[in-house]
This record gives C-alpha cells, sequence and structure tokens, in this order.
C-alpha cells in the first residue's frame, strides 16, 4: 500500500514537472494495408499525450509509396486532414510509376508498437534511415523524427549556409528559416530553406533524402550521450513527406531530386556574359560611364544591371524622376542594346502604401495584398517606406504584378529591360519585432505603418480551417518549439507577422519559406507574357526547393573577405550538386566592405568559373569595377576570355541540368565516389564534368595545395599532362592573374577558336574540339547547340556527341539547330612528349564526321 501510494504520487510529480520529448511513447500502427505498389496504416499514440509544445495528435495516416524503381515515398499525416501541407499550385508532386514492392531499389519496413521504420538499400541490406532511436512525436506545433545513421557520416545539403560543405556530425543545428542575412555569423539561417541532404557512403552508395515541408525547423546531427550518430527533424508544423531518393551513384540522386522538385530552367545564353551592378550608382550618367570604361578597359561587359537608385522614392515601377528620369534611361538601355549588351532591373516585394501610388490602387483593385485580422492592408516597413505586400495566393496577385510589369517594362514607352531581379523577399521587413521599431532608414522616414486608412478596409481572409491549410487553435506568433532564428528571438521578428492568412486561407506561419520562391514564379510568368517565346530571366535572393525551375540565385549580402571568397565556393557545391539550382554565384569581390585588389583579382577569375557571373556592392562600399586595378582588369580579361571561350561548354552543362538533373558543378566525391580524401573537399569544384577547377584560397597567398585523385588531367592554360596520385599538390608561384584549372582525362570540350566583347559576337566565332584522353586511351564530350533565346526550341536544337577511342575521332548526334559555324580543328592532348596532334577541318556542324587521327 505504501509503495504504492509513493509511485502514485511520484506520477503526479512525473505530470506537474514540464513534460519532455523523452516522456512521449510515440504511435502504433495498425490497420496495416499492403499492396504491391504501397503500404497503409493508421497511426494512433501508442500512450498519454506528452503534450510537450501543443497538442498530441491522436490520429495519423501512413502512406509508403513505391513511386518509381529509386524514389520511395513516405509520407505521415493527420488522419483528419487539417495539418497544413505545402499547395500543389506551388510544388506539383512528382508523377508516380507504382512500381512493385520487389522491383524497387528502396525497402520500407517497420515495427507496429511503437511504430518505427527503416529504409533499406535492397542490394546491399544497408539501413538509409532507421527511427527507432526516438519515438515519432506529431503535436499541434511541433513534428520530431529521428534517424540513427552510421558513425560520422558524409551528410551534404540542408538550405543556405556558409559552413563547410560536408556538415558537422555533432552538435549540429541547421534551421530552415528564411531571413536576410548581412554581416550573420555563420551556423545561421540565411536567405534558402531546403530541407534535403545527400548521404555519401563511399563505395555502398550515396542516397538522399527530402522533407518536402515549409514549416520552420532545425534539424539536428549529433551524437547521443551514448554516442549514437542521428539526424533529427524538429519542426513546428507541417506534416512529415518524405521522398528517399536510391543513387545510387552521386549524379543519379541529384538527378531523382531535381525530378521531384523541378529540373533548373535553361537560361538566355546572354546571362553567362559578365555582369557589373551596385547600389549607389548615383545617376544614369554614372552609370552610362561604367559602361564606357569596361569598353575602353577592353572587358567584356555583357550586361548592366540598376539596383534600387533608379526608383522614384524606392518604390517599384517608377523612375528618380532628377537621376534616372525616363527619357535618359530610355537611352542608356537602346545604347545597351546597340551594343549588343543587356540591362537588369531590381524589384522588392514591398509596394509603397499610399494612395497617390498607381501600383498601389490597382493591387487594391485586385485585392492583390495581405491582410491584418480585421481585414485591413497589412503594412509593413521597407525601402519605400510604409508598404503593403504580395499576397502570392491571391487568385489575381500574378495578374496584378504581371501587369505592372507590363506597363512599367514595356518596350515602347517604358524600360526595356533584358531580365528582373527580386530581392528583400525572404520577406525582409524594417519591422524588426511586432511592436514594429523601424531598424532602417527608408525614402519615408516619418513613416510607421500603425493607422489604417477605413477606406482600405475590406473583407478579412478565410480563417484557415480546411483541408490541409493548417490546424486551427495556435499560437502562431510564438510556438513553444523555438528555432534558432538567427533574425531574432521571434519568427516573426523582420518579417511579416507569422499570424497573418493568405488568401487561401492559410497561414505565413506555414508558408514564409515559400515567399521568395512564389515572387520569383510570378516575375517569371509575367516576363513571359510580356515576350512569350523568349527565354525569361530572374535573379532571386529568397529560395525554397523548385526555385530552379522559375529563378537564378545570388548567394546574398557577402562581405569583400577572402573568407567569403572561400564561402562561395561551398555555396555553388550546396546549390548546384544538391539542392538542384544550377544558376548560382557569388557577389563577385564581395558586397559588404572594401574590396581589396589582390582579393578581387583572383575572385575576378574565380567567378568566371561558376555558372552566375556578377560582380556587385553595397552602396557603403567603394566602387570595385574591374577596370579600377591595373591587376583585377588584367585578371578579369584573362578570365572573361577563358570563360567565353568556355561558353558552350558551360552552356551545354546548364543545359543537361534543365533537361535531366546532372549538376552543372559538383564536388570531387561527385566523380571519385570511392576515394575519401575527396569527401571533404570544399575548395576545388568541378565545373561540368570535365573542368576541375582548383584556386588559389589562402588570403594573399600565390601558393596553393590541391587534391589530384588517381587519373590523368591536363592543365586547362598550357595542355600539360598531369598524372594525378591520390595526394596533394602544391602548386606556387601563382600569379594573382592565374587560376590552376584541369581538364579531366576522359573528356572532350569544345571551344570557340577566340573570345569576343560580348556573347552576340562569340556565337560568331568557330569551334576547335580538345581531346583529353583518359587512362584508358579514350575520351567522350559533347555540345548543346540552341540559337540561345527561345523559351521553347521546337526541335531546333543540336546535341552532338564526340568520341574519342584512341584513333579515330567521331562527332555524331542530333543537328536540328541549322548553323554556319565549323569545328576548325581537333586537338588531340597528351601525345608522347607532350605534343599536340592537331587535325584542321574545317568540318561543319550539322552532319557527323569521323577522322582517323592516328
Ligand atoms: C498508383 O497507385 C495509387 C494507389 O493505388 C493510385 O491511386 C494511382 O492512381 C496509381 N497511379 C498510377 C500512375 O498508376
Ligand atoms: C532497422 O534497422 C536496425 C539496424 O539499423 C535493425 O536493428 C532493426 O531491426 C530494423 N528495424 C526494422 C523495423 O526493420
Ligand atoms: C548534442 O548532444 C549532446 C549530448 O550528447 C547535447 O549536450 C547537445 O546539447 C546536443 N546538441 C544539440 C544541438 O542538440
Ligand atoms: C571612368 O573612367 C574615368 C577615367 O579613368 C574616371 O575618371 C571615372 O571616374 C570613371 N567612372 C566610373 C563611373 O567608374
Ligand atoms: C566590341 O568590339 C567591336 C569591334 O571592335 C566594337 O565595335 C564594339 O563597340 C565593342 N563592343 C563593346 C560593348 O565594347
Ligand atoms: C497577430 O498578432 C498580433 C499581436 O498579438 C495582433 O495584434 C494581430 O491582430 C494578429 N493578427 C492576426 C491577423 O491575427
Ligand atoms: C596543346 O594544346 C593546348 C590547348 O589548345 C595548348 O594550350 C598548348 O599550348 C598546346 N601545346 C603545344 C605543345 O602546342
Ligand atoms: C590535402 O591538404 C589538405 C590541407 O590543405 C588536407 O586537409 C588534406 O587532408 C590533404 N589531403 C591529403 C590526401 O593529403
Ligand atoms: C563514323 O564511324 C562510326 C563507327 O565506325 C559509324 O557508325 C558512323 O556511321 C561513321 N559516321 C560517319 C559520319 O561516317
Ligand atoms: C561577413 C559577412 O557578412 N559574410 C556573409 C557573406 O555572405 C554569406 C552568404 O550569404 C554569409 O554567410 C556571410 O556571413
Amino acid at each position: 500500500m505504501a509503495s504504492k501510494t509513493l509511485s502514485f504520487f511520484i506520477a503526479l510529480a512525473v505530470t506537474a514537472a514540464a513534460a519532455s520529448v523523452d516522456d512521449c511513447s510515440g504511435y502504433k500502427a495498425t490497420n496495416v494495408i499492403q499492396g504491391d505498389s504501397y503500404l497503409q496504416a493508421d497511426l494512433t499514440l501508442a500512450g498519454t499525450a506528452c503534450n510537450v509544445f501543443g497538442d498530441d495528435l491522436p490520429r495519423l495516416r501512413l502512406l509508403v509509396e513505391y513511386q518509381t524503381d529509386s524514389r520511395l515515398h513516405v509520407k505521415i499525416d493527420d488522419a483528419e486532414q487539417q495539418v497544413y501541407q505545402v499547395q500543389e499550385s506551388f510544388l506539383p508532386r512528382p508523377t508516380t510509376q507504382n512500381v512493385s514492392v520487389s522491383g524497387a531499389a528502396l525497402q520500407f519496413s517497420f515495427t507496429e508498437d511503437p511504430f518505427h521504420f527503416n529504409v533499406t538499400r535492397k542490394d546491399s541490406g544497408d539501413v538509409l534511415f532507421d527511427t527507432s532511436g526516438a519515438q515519432l512525436i506529431f503535436e499541434s506545433q511541433y513534428v520530431r523524427l529521428r534517424t540513427s545513421l552510421p558513425d560520422d557520416p558524409n551528410l551534404y545539403g540542408l538550405g543556405e549556409h556558409s559552413d563547410d560543405f560536408r556538415l558537422g556530425t555533432t552538435d549540429y543545428t541547421r534551421t530552415m528559416w528564411n531571413a536576410e542575412s548581412p554581416f550573420i555569423p555563420r551556423l545561421s539561417n540565411l536567405y534558402g530553406s531546403h530541407p534535403v541532404y545527400f548521404d555519401h557512403r563511399g563505395a555502398s552508395g550515396t542516397h538522399g533524402v527530402f522533407l518536402l515541408s515549409s514549416s520552420g525547423m532545425d534539424i539536428i546531427i549529433n551524437k547521443t550521450v551514448s554516442g549514437q550518430q542521428y539526424l533529427e527533424y524538429n519542426t513546428i508544423g507541417g506534416v512529415l513527406d518524405l521522398y528517399f531518393l536510391a543513387g545510387p551513384d552521386p549524379v543519379s540522386v541529384s538527378k531523382q531530386y531535381a525530378e521531384v522538385v523541378g529540373r533548373s530552367a535553361m537560361i538566355p545564353y546572354w546571362t553567362l556574359g559578365f555582369h557589373q551592378c551596385k547600389y549607389g550608382w548615383p545617376n544614369v550618367e554614372w552609370v552610362s560611364e561604367v559602361v564606357a570604361n569596361y569598353s575602353a578597359a577592353n572587358i567584356p561587359l555583357e550586361t548592366l544591371w540598376t539596383d534600387i537608385d533608379y526608383m522614384g522614392d524606392r518604390a517599384d515601377f517608377s523612375l528618380d524622376p532628377t537621376n534616372f528620369p525616363l527619357d535618359k534611361v530610355r537611352d542608356l538601355v537602346s545604347t545597351l542594346h546597340s551594343q549588343n549588351q543587356h540591362y537588369v532591373l531590381i524589384l522588392d516585394p514591398g509596394i509603397h502604401y499610399t494612395t497617390s501610388y498607381a501600383p498601389f490602387n490597382r493591387g487594391v483593385a485586385q485585392d492583390a495584398f495581405l491582410k491584418a485580422a480585421d481585414g485591413s492592408w497589412y503594412l509593413g516597413l521597407q525601402w519605400a517606406g510604409t508598404v503593403v505586400w504580395p499576397d502570392w495566393f491571391g487568385p489575381n496577385t500574378r495578374d496584378w504584378w504581371t501587369n505592372e510589369i507590363l506597363l512599367f517594362f514595356d518596350p515602347a514607352t517604358g524600360v526595356d529591360v533584358d531580365g528582373l531581379w527580386n530581392d528583400m523577399n525572404e520577406v525582409s521587413s524594417f519591422c524588426s519585432d511586432i511592436d514594429c521599431h523601424p531598424t532602417r532608414r527608408t525614402s519615408h522616414p516619418g513613416e510607421f505603418p500603425t493607422k489604417v486608412q477605413p477606406e482600405l478596409l475590406s473583407a478579412p481572409r478565410n480563417d484557415g480551417s480546411g483541408v490541409m491549410k493548417g490546424l486551427p487553435d495556435r499560437n502562431l506568433l510564438n510556438p513553444e518549439y523555438n528555432i534558432h532564428n538567427h533574425k531574432g528571438a521571434d519568427i516573426s521578428d523582420f518579417t511579416v507577422y507569422t499570424n497573418i492568412s493568405n488568401s487561401d486561407g492559410t497561414y505565413q506561419y506555414d508558408t514564409h519559406n515559400l515567399y521568395g520562391t512564389m515572387m520569383a514564379a510570378a516575375s517569371r510568368a509575367a516576363l513571359i507574357a510580356r515576350r512569350p517565346s523568349v527565354r525569361p530571366f530572374v535573379l532571386t535572393r529568397s529560395n525554397f526547393p523548385g526555385v530552379g525551375a522559375h529563378a537564378a540565385h545570388w548567394f546574398g549580402d557577402n562581405f569583400s573577405a577572402w573568407d567569403d571568397y572561400r564561402i562561395s565556393i561551398k555555396q555553388l557545391l550546396s546549390y548546384a550538386a544538391i539542392h538542384a539550382v544550377s544558376f548560382v554565384g557569388s557577389d563577385i569581390c564581395g558586397f559588404n566592405g572594401v574590396a581589396q585588389e589582390q582579393m578581387c583579382a583572383r575572385w575576378a577569375m574565380l567567378g568566371a568559373f561558376q555558372p552566375f557571373y556578377r560582380n556587385h556592392a553595397d552602396i557603403s562600399a567603394p566602387e570595385q569595377e574591374f577596370y579600377l586595378w591595373p591587376l583585377v582588369a588584367e585578371a578579369a580579361r584573362k578570365a572573361i576570355d577563358a570563360r567565353y571561350r568556355l561558353l558552350d561548354y558551360m552552356y551545354t552543362a546548364l543545359y543537361r541540368a534543365s533537361s535531366t538533373g546532372a549538376p552543372v558543378a559538383s564536388p570531387l566525391w561527385f566523380a571519385y565516389p570511392n576515394d575519401k580524401n575527396t569527401f571533404g573537399v570544399q575548395t576545388q569544384w568541378l565545373f561540368g564534368d570535365a573542368l576541375l577547377v582548383n584556386p588559389v584560397t589562402d588570403d594573399d597567398a600565390t601558393e596553393v595545395t590541391f587534391y589530384l585523385p588517381d587519373d590523368v588531367f591536363y592543365d586547362f592554360w598550357t595542355g600539360q599532362q598531369v598524372r594525378g596520385n591520390g595526394a596533394n599538390v602544391t602548386l606556387t608561384d601563382v600569379a594573382f592573374t592565374d587560376i590552376p584549372v584541369h581538364i579531366r582525362g576522359g573528356s572532350i570540350i569544345a571551344l570557340r577558336k577566340e573570345s569576343a566583347n560580348t556573347t552576340t559576337a562569340l556565337r560568331k566565332q568557330d569551334f576547335v574540339v580538345l581531346v583529353a584522353p583518359g587512362l584508358d586511351g579514350k575520351a567522350h564530350g559533347s555540345l548543346y547547340l540552341d540559337d540561345g533565346e527561345s523559351l521553347d526550341v521546337a526541335g531546333h536544337y543540336s546535341d552532338v556527341q564526340f568520341a574519342w577511342d584512341g584513333r579515330v575521332f567521331q562527332m555524331s548526334g542530333d543537328f536540328g539547330y541549322g548553323t554556319d559555324r565549323s569545328v576548325q580543328s581537333v586537338v588531340v592532348l597528351g601525345g608522347s612528349n607532350g605534343q599536340n596532334t592537331t587535325i584542321d577541318g574545317p568540318w561543319g556542324l550539322e552532319q557527323g564526321f569521323n577522322v582517323t587521327v592516328l
């Protein structure tokens, strides 16, 4: 009796103490139905609710689908279907082929009570995912799922960050919450949330795991006290919608992931040219001088950009009448276009809140903006002053946005831009907290978004209940589980408050991470409406899985420092190889701070071997155009000369990414997956599959140590053969106008014979084909050609294949693109005593040919 009483009191004490996640008893599976290509079950709470960060949901559903032979879908959602799920209108779900369980590369197994599951690679029996280490928790505002992992795993991905490319394995947290991030510390959430990781297990293969969720979350990689390695999702909402991608090789995982979220859109050819931008250019005359100075310095400038300086009072769709008057801006654009150069302008999401501003009034008429609880326009603070925010889920919002773009960028009467740049779309508000303490000066310093004008009141939004729109009765401002958002203690700090609803009844709490990508998608749609046959170009800062199908991405507001130069490589690797976003790059020479000459020279070269190549700086930073220093100008001329000769090789790699999902750039381990020395390499990268870039990375150094796998390479600049030995190589005396680049043996590259000062002029150049024989004496490669600008090339493209068998060079393939350009010569590298063997053509590019070389 006494002991019973005692345990009764202990039980009471436990209940009284704050519940802990360790008390949760998980779920049990019942009503299991196993089909040929699927499995489903009901999951009910296995014990009493623990209600740690909200209420445990009593009834869940499990659905397992063998979608393709390499993709397994595991979804756990609520039986009531109330919990928010990412809208299919935003991310259409991949089509399923319903393969039979026995034919699939990945197998699902589970225990019923408590419910745990494993995902196993069928061939080898390797357990890829094993949730038995902790109970599943599924609460109204907290979901936890943990998988055990092998010790010290090779994990990559998990969104935008400036940490190591190979992710930390102990005490490491990646937070998914899009936020503006200048001057931020490392180990923080940045502009893009991508809950996908690749797990590379050397010779046992590579697989990917994607959690389709836009909820704020912390993903923790750590070891338990007893040393068990794990990865754990801790979300503040949403469902568990997991896609397992079997690989087994790394490139296949990239392709399988791109198939789920959407492959990157093909870019216009001209966007591969060199771009210059700066925030703070005072007027249109100054901007014209930049163009003239590039010409005078003989540095090819393809595209000029203007930041918010062009706007009247920092409002979208307006020009500063004094410094950027319409007639002068139109003259500038005509001059650029007459020189085959291009022009891109910025647009921010915040729309100035004033009835004297037509874009606002037209948006009101279309009910296009987010609303507060009482139906008034929800106000924030941005460059323009008090602003409203487009509600991208509104039925008329895209039409309104398209119309504004058609009006302002009308080629006949407005600014005839060639592309658009979407910034501040995390979304970034200058309200630091929910009392809206302004943090930055705007063009209307007196404005403060507290007053609502009664005439603007309209019907409030839906309340968020309904199928997959979000559970009712949640604390949408302060969830109990506090993710590690670096921007502030609350998830609403510096952004649209998370209790604001969208017009479809969902809440910013659930859709915050989608905002930027939705803006980019709307901008892309507007550009297509403006020029239906022309490939659009949009650059976005904020991003989410699938963004590549709509826009390019740059890595945001970095710093003019060597460390940020190095970070740009890791970010390239994450985006291009893991996140399926191809057209990416950093602000060359750094955005904030003072660019230093040697660093800028190195960065001019580094950027030339990354997909998106733009020099950009902040208003507070001094000018950093390449022509300003002799050393940087020389580096830029050399870098651009090489880049342009290689432009069709790069274009081909981008075409592969857009048509197959193969990465445009990747880490060494993608090509040498069994070589452990490559797993942590993050200062070298493969551009396409033939070029290995090994830049000098130490501050002000002229020496570099880099890794060469056991393979044959050729110095890109000299053609000299270099035998890699699976060891580091050190190069000394690498000038600030040099960047070590190697061609991988086994590759064939088509280069333009000479560079040119615009990509238009470049397209008039013929080709030279370089053959770099592999260890087996053979090589292959390809060249994709089209007109460089049609949205639908309608069969008018050539996909040319090159092969070298050690004796005969063969060109074959599809030749749908009519061209009078030709292959002028074929150069085979690596002959005896370092000699090349050159065979002169020309051979046309409208049919195949064979030539016996040796
Ligand atoms: C796959 O199976 C599911 C469940 O049986 C079914 O609803 C769906 O239509 C099937 N899809 C295809 C493409 O066969
Ligand atoms: C999952 O894998 C582990 C080994 O990692 C094994 O001990 C366990 O039995 C497996 N569970 C299921 C449900 O297959
Ligand atoms: C990692 O685990 C250790 C205990 O093994 C713990 O002290 C630490 O807080 C954990 N880190 C995170 C981010 O969960
Ligand atoms: C362009 O070059 C001239 C001559 O070197 C220089 O005076 C001027 O400041 C430069 N202008 C800009 C905008 O860089
Ligand atoms: C490119 O070079 C051509 C020929 O030298 C010249 O006419 C043209 O103005 C140059 N274009 C630019 C943008 O510098
Ligand atoms: C959001 O929360 C704030 C602070 O509690 C409140 O003033 C506002 O009315 C709420 N907005 C909505 C749309 O519920
Ligand atoms: C071999 O060809 C490469 C690439 O065109 C060139 O850089 C190199 O100078 C050539 N080598 C010799 C010895 O001609
Ligand atoms: C190559 O050098 C780097 C440091 O520069 C080092 O971390 C790495 O372990 C070395 N790799 C090999 C295979 O020696
Ligand atoms: C080149 O050689 C291959 C293999 O012998 C042959 O199949 C092909 O038809 C030849 N192509 C041309 C254009 O002669
Ligand atoms: C010093 C600084 O602000 N560096 C930032 C440069 O950009 C990267 C990527 O956005 C950030 O992670 C750095 O913190």
